[in-house]
């Protein structure tokens, strides 16, 4: 099992989608095993963001995402990384495929409703960040049986 970190950002919280965005990721399967609504402070975002510092358009990454309140979440699966990413769409709005939650809800390239850690390294430091410990829970689900095949022992 994989646990990725996902951002629903000032534009999806203002925009009244996260319970929309959520349901997504229950609909595929996926189990949330952490959620806060928290507004990232300064630091947070210098730190989580570290990797385009310099870049054009990091001073406005930056104040979007400090602007307002965010929901973080914590979601796992099998491959959940990589479903996740499929399921934002590409980057930017406008370049975003029909049925994914980017191209679907929104047409801006800055204010593109979510975040989802790229990779399994980066998906350790961001739930780090994002997270206490004890804040990313374990449980199991009563449809857990209906979610994976179990009969052969690991959940396929
Ligand atoms: P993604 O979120 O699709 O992984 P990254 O990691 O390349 O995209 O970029 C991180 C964030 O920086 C994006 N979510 C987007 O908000 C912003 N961003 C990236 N490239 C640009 C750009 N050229 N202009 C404006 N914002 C950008």
């Amino acid at each position: 099992m994989e646990t990725t970190l996902i951002i629903l950002k000032p534009d999806a919280v203002q925009r009244g989608l996260m319970g929309r965005i959520i349901g997504r990721f229950e609909d595929k399967g996926l189990q949330i095993v952490g959620c806060k609504l928290m507004t990232i402070s300064q630091d947070l975002a210098a730190t989580h963001y570290k990797d385009h510092h310099g870049k054009p358009f990091y001073d406005g990454l930056v104040r979007f995402m400090t602007s307002a309140p965010v929901l973080v979440l914590a979601v796992r699966g099998i491959g959940a990384i990589a479903i996740c990413r499929s399921m934002m769409g590409a980057t930017f709005g406008s370049k975003a495929d029909a049925g994914t939650i980017r191209g679907d809800f929104g047409v801006s390239n800055s204010f593109n409703l979510i975040h989802g850690s790229d990779s399994p390294e980066a998906a350790e430091r961001e739930l780090g960040l994002f997270f206490a410990s004890g804040e990313v829970l374990e449980y199991e689900r009563a449809i857990g049986q209906w979610i994976y095949d179990y009969s052969g022992g690991a959940p396929e």
